[in-house]
């Protein structure tokens, strides 16, 4: 392997992916999958490839734009994603590392180390220090409804997962009580549910709510209230016998430390980007190991399965599939587990003639 490896440039890309279904949630639809991809090029000839998800595709343009100005900053540097991450801390110390910031530095960070595992041949996971594995993975649905809810779950079942999430928040308790039960009978008991309320009760709401699904047999309750109310979640913890759990939009370490010091979750599930990329993921993992908290991913699944296999209290495997149409398979899905190759990096391949069909 080359030592001393330079970063030699850093392209951005946005596009806007349709999805085979639309992620409904009680806070909102996200009917498309915008992409900022990006691609880190190094002087050892191997080129980093990461993208991020900016939820709406009002943000597209100005992620990569954000990436794009990055670039003069990270170009000419070592290809060392740690010291890149703390230069990029430090430059964005006083504007703060978070929302469009937070995101461009995450998917360099990304791309960074992506870049790295390839300058050595080999897969993110065995970069960091581990052995691919087949991980336990659910499949994570939107707010279906009781027929398109019942009949995605089936599908899943069918198709071996063990595991579905299912997102609720209907205008009635009794509307969630009767989604709930349909995809139950759809699925049986073996299956694990677990329901994301993506922020949508009160707090009084959600304990109510929360009670009525305790003889539901679910497995988590997801955001129940406002994502930053950690002692909110606590409040709804301490009142119920269902595992809550949160974690995707926390910003960084800051945010994972003051949520677990309200004792906000029983799981964790960070999101790849917002808690800092590969470095921020890092960083987590250690931290939800020293609190016992079984630790998930929030989307990004082909990077977060190399996560996984490095997390000390990993849980679930998220499957979202928000880029599946722009990039050469990644994971294959069997008997309820994900499965990664050995391709060095992520194995992010982007399908160029779908992302050029696809570019905003
Ligand atoms: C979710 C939110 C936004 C986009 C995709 C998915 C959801 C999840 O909260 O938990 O996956
Ligand atoms: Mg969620």
């Amino acid at each position: 392997m080359k030592h001393d490896i330079k970063i030699t440039g850093l392209r951005a890309r946005s596009v806007n992916v349709p999805l085979e279904y639309p992620v409904k949630t009680a806070v909102g639809t996200v009917a498309t999958s915008p992409l900022v991809l990006i691609d880190l090029t190094t002087d050892a000839g191997t080129t980093g490839s990461a993208y991020v998800f900016t939820y709406t595709p009002l943000a597209l343009k100005s992620v990569q734009k954000m990436v794009e100005d990055l670039a003069v900053v990270v170009t000419g540097m070592e290809l060392a994603p740690v010291a890149i991450d703390q230069l990029l801390q430090s430059r964005f110390r006083l504007i703060g590392n978070t929302g469009i910031v937070r995101m461009a530095t995450a998917g360099i960070d990304m791309a960074a180390w992506d870049a790295l595992a390839k300058a050595c041949n080999l897969p993110l996971v065995e970069l960091l220090g581990g052995k691919a594995r087949p991980l336990r993975a659910y499949d994570s649905h939107s707010m279906d409804g009781v027929e398109l809810g019942t009949r995605r779950a089936r599908g899943a079942a069918e198709a071996g997962f063990n595991a579905i999430k299912t997102k609720i928040g209907y205008s009635t308790l009794q509307e969630d009580i009767s989604v709930v039960r349909a995809i139950r009978e759809a699925v049986g008991s073996n299956v694990e549910i677990f329901v994301d309320y993506n922020q949508g009760l009160t707090v009084p709401e959600a304990i109510r709510r929360g009670r009525a699904l305790e003889q539901e047999g679910i497995a988590w309750l997801e955001e129940p209230t406002l994502q930053h109310d950690y002692e909110g979640h606590a409040s709804v913890r301490n009142a119920l016998n269902v595992p809550v759990q949160m974690g995707e939009n926390w910003c960084g370490t800051e945010d994972m430390g003051k949520a677990l010091d309200a004792r906000a979750c029983d799981l964790c599930m960070p999101d790849l980007m917002k808690i800092g990329g590969v470095t921020g993921w890092l960083r987590a993992s250690a931290l939800a190991e020293q609190r016992g908290l079984p630790m998930s991913n929030h989307i990004f699944q082909e990077f977060s399965a190399h996560l996984l296999a490095v997390t000390p209290t990993r849980h679930w495997l998220e499957r979202m599939d928000l880029a599946g149409p722009i990039l050469e398979p990644v994971l294959a899905f069997k008997d309820g587990m994900a499965i990664f190759g050995d391709a060095p990096g992520a194995g992010i391949v982007w399908r160029e003639d779908q992302v050029e069909r696809f570019t905003v």
